[in-house]
């Protein structure tokens, strides 16, 4: 099967992190840079590349390029918050998504189709999406491998789209200098130069004796399987931050909807406990549930925070079992409750929820008396249920 692989790479991506969160300032020559005497420029906006000013270069003298400029210091952890939301939704496509730096990430597309269509289509909504959902430009790029999907990508930056099918891959690679492929650095540039190999096309043409005797048998090869855009580097999918599960078996069938309910709720609360314990809040929610019959199905939700609010979460889970339907004649064997997409409580956003401080007196109480210490709702039902 033909591989497909996606490269997504975000646009000016601090700086324009900067301008989403302070819109007076879109438009303008943002800088985000470490400050004088010894900072250098982590990166800047479009604007403020026409006055010359690009990454690693001192702030001292981008602040004499352009001294309307509006510099600003690095927020990291806001960064790793966008960052995070644009991997989930990268994560809605495949399972193999490979984050290479803040703002960039390959996705293995090979053989999805059947889930999500065709990888082409695939490519159109993640580059649709991803604006959309977080207010920020990115550059995307779909191809037979790594080294087409992020040359793709490149070419298609700012804000832009590109497919290179296999049949295109040679006449997309010939003109292009060949330091822009991967793994030609700046040395091999030069020694290619000195014999005349500029493009990718010179390269290619260039028999692999002569390219071996030059480079030694590996380096030889790798050149030549460059230049005709072959790659087989996998994704390889990083996980970032666990999720997070709590599950139980019981002795006999539950039966009653609000007994069902009620578990549900205790689950809950024990993973928003676990949670805190770990500080990590959840964006996403799941449940299980496990009939007589060993059929088993599970739900989920995307919360529009991070939380580990223990009102919220279970709130969430109670509503996710409405959304399963219990067969006839079938009791409950059993049920769990999940938290995933989790990420670090240090960023934990303002409070928007006026039970958050509900919430702190709950984490509180079984902090001191343990995670079965509350409950909430009417959980004096639970009581009978005897647990293994
Ligand atoms: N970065 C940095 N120091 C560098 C290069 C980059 O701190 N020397 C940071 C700031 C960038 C982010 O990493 O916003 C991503 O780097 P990119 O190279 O992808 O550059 P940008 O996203 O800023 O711009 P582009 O639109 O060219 O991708
Ligand atoms: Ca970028
Ligand atoms: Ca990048």
């Amino acid at each position: 099967m033909p591989r497909w692989i996606l490269h997504v790479d975000m646009d000016a991506f601090y700086a324009a992190v900067e301008e989403l969160d302070r819109p007076a300032l879109r438009g303008k020559p943002v800088i985000v840079a470490g400050p004088e005497p010894r900072g250098v420029v982590a990166t800047a906006s479009y604007a403020a590349r026409r006055f010359g000013i690009r990454s690693g270069m001192p702030t001292a003298q981008a602040k004499r390029l352009c001294p309307q400029g509006v510099f600003l210091p690095p927020r990291f952890p806001r960064y790793e918050e966008v960052a995070q939301r644009i991997r989930a939704i990268l994560r809605e496509y495949s399972p193999l998504v490979e984050p290479v730096s803040l703002d960039e990430a390959f996705v293995d597309l090979t053989g999805t189709d059947l889930l999500h269509g065709p990888p082409e289509r695939v490519t159109q909504e993640i580059h649709a999406r991803i604006p959309k959902e977080t207010g920020l430009s990115c550059s995307v790029g779909l191809g037979p491998n790594k080294l087409l999907a992020k040359l793709a990508s490149d070419s298609a930056k700012p804000g832009g789209l590109r497919i290179v099918r296999p049949e295109e891959v040679q006449s997309f690679l010939d003109p292009r200098p060949v330091d822009d492929l991967w793994g030609v650095g700046p040395k091999t540039a030069a020694r290619l130069e000195e014999k005349g190999i500029r493009t990718v096309r010179d390269l290619r043409e260039t028999p692999l004796g002569l390219l071996c005797s030059w480079f030694g048998p590996n380096s030889g090869e790798a050149l030549w399987r460059l230049s005709r855009g072959i790659d087989e580097d996998p994704v390889v999918a990083v996980r970032e931050v666990k999720s997070l599960s709590t599950e139980v078996t019981y002795p006999e069938d539950l039966l009653e909807q609000e007994l069902v309910r009620n578990e549900i709720r205790r689950l809950a609360l024990v993973v928003a406990y676990r949670l805190r314990a770990e500080k990590l809040l959840a964006q996403t929610v799941q449940i299980k549930v496990r009939f007589s019959d060993f059929t088993t199905c599970t739900r989920q939700t995307r919360l529009p925070e991070r939380t580990d609010h223990p009102v919220l979460l279970a709130a969430e889970a109670v509503g996710l079992l409405s959304r399963v339907e219990i067969p006839p004649g079938q009791g409950i064997r059993l049920l769990g409750v999940g938290a995933a997409d989790l990420g670090p409580a240090r960023f934990k956003p303002l409070p928007l929820f006026v039970e958050e401080k509900l919430g702190e007196v709950l984490h509180e109480v079984r902090r001191k008396f343990g995670p079965h210490a509350l409950a909430l709702g009417n959980l004096a039902e639970h009581e009978r249920i005897r647990y293994p």
